[in-house]
């Protein structure tokens, strides 16, 4: 029952998605944890996609995450990486799964609304990129 990650984009944000893409993880039956609006600094952004420095999107995306408030979302629930996934969709919006946030609302790859750890190893560094374990919510909670 491991947390996952989820981060409604600037786009998301700025298009004022944040309530339908709530709605979509309280009706997939995850369990939202922990939850903070933040803008995210280039230092930041730049730690956060590490992975994908040098890839020619890289710098754009820095850009692209830093252009306005994000949410961030600890998200838990059986399967919650796998499940939060199958809920944004595939990366491409074009790609993505009919009745997916991506799909119902992603305008490019870049522009693809929502974020989602891809891996348990992911998930708990990503979870505590934003969060304090004080700050989410455990498990036994109801
Ligand atoms: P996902 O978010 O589906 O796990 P990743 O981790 O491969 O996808 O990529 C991280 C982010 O980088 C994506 N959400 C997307 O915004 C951006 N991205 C990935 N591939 C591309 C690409 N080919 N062109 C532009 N942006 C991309």
């Amino acid at each position: 029952m491991a947390n996952t990650l989820g981060i409604v984009k600037p786009d998301g944000v700025r298009r004022k998605l944040v309530g339908k893409i709530l709605t979509k993880i309280e009706e997939a039956g995850l369990i939202l944890r922990g939850l903070k609006v933040l803008k995210l600094t280039k230092v930041d952004a730049e730690k956060f996609y590490a992975v994908h420095e040098g890839k020619p999107f890289y710098k754009p995306l820095v850009e692209f995450m830093t252009s306005g408030p994000i949410v961030v979302m600890v998200i838990g629930g059986h399967a919650s990486i796998e499940r939060w996934r199958d809920v944004m969709g595939a990366t491409d919006p074009a790609k993505a799964r009919y009745n997916t946030i991506r799909r119902d609302y992603g305008t490019s790859i870049e522009k693809n609304v929502v974020h989602g750890s891809d891996s348990p190893e992911t998930a708990r560094m990503e979870v505590a990129f934003f969060f304090r374990e004080d700050e989410i919510l455990p498990k036994e909670a109801k």
